[in-house]
């Protein structure tokens, strides 16, 4: 389904339940990349300051190469993939948030629970690696399970963007109209700190597709969607950041 060429909020709101297309500029795609990479080589120094040369000399697409030399999962735990202050500045200041300011009435960078700064979270998904990715769930389950509130007359939409990765091989799988279905059943497992869903794909009629999206790319998508990541192909690790929103109900 090409979402392109509808209006973000209408795709959504609408049959599709999400929209995806060009959401950032080159320049500034650029530029999170190097706040991403800054964020990914100040960890590294603290656990492997020896080995931030090898690190820093394959840069994020190689990482993969280099990730041997640390164990990935405990390094990586949602909490040190967080951007700074400066990276949350500079989404608010992009013109996706201006465009989706403007599409949705206001649009305001929010944390999964109530009452604490914005967060923006960036992941590190390697070529094959079946455990980097998550199964396939709607973003509206953990709000659920762990009761965060939203404030009165908002509600919460997601945005992903992907930062580098190859096209067709790397990203986000949607399945598209899944957000008017909301009885899937999922049970609850207490994993890295969180409750979180556990969704069995294979047992309901559901086809999820791998989205298109070049370097730059949003996927802008319903909180009752089902998606999830897909395993890397190709030879370059796929990097995306995502954030939920808060947007006046409709
Ligand atoms: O990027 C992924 O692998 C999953 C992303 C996701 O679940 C989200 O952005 O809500
Ligand atoms: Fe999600």
């Amino acid at each position: 389904m090409n979402t392109e060429q509808i209006n973000i909020r209408d795709a959504v709101d609408g049959a599709p339940g999400y929209w995806a297309g060009p959401g950032l500029t080159e320049i500034e795609i650029v530029e999170l990349r190097r706040l991403i990479e800054q964020r990914f080589l100040a960890r590294i120094a603290t656990i492997a300051p020896d080995d931030v040369d090898h690190f820093a000399a394959a840069g994020l697409a190689q990482y993969h190469l280099e990730s041997y030399r640390i164990d990935h999962s405990s390094v990586w735990p949602r909490h040190e993939r967080l951007m700074g202050q400066d990276g949350i500045d500079f989404i608010n200041q992009s013109s996706l948030m201006y465009r989706l300011a403007a599409e949705f009435g206001s649009a305001q960078i929010t944390n999964e629970i109530e009452g604490e700064p914005p967060e923006v979270v960036w992941r590190l998904v390697r070529p094959g690696q079946t455990d980097d990715v998550g199964p396939l769930h709607a973003d509206r389950w953990f709000w659920d399970i762990n009761k965060w509130p939203t404030p009165d007359g908002q509600r919460c939409i997601k945005v992903w963007l992907l930062v580098n990765g190859d096209t067709g091989l790397a990203g986000l799988r949607v399945a598209p109209g899944t957000h008017r279905q909301q009885d899937w059943n999922y049970t609850v497992e207490y994993r890295h700190g969180l409750d979180k869903p556990v969704f069995d794909e294979a047992v309901v009629d559901v086809e999820p597709f791998l989205l298109e999206t070049p370097p730059g790319s949003a996927v802008v998508f319903s909180y009752d969607l089902l998606h999830g990541g897909a395993v890397t192909m190709g030879d370059q690790c796929r990097v995306s950041l995502e954030f939920t929103l808060f947007v006046p109900q409709c």
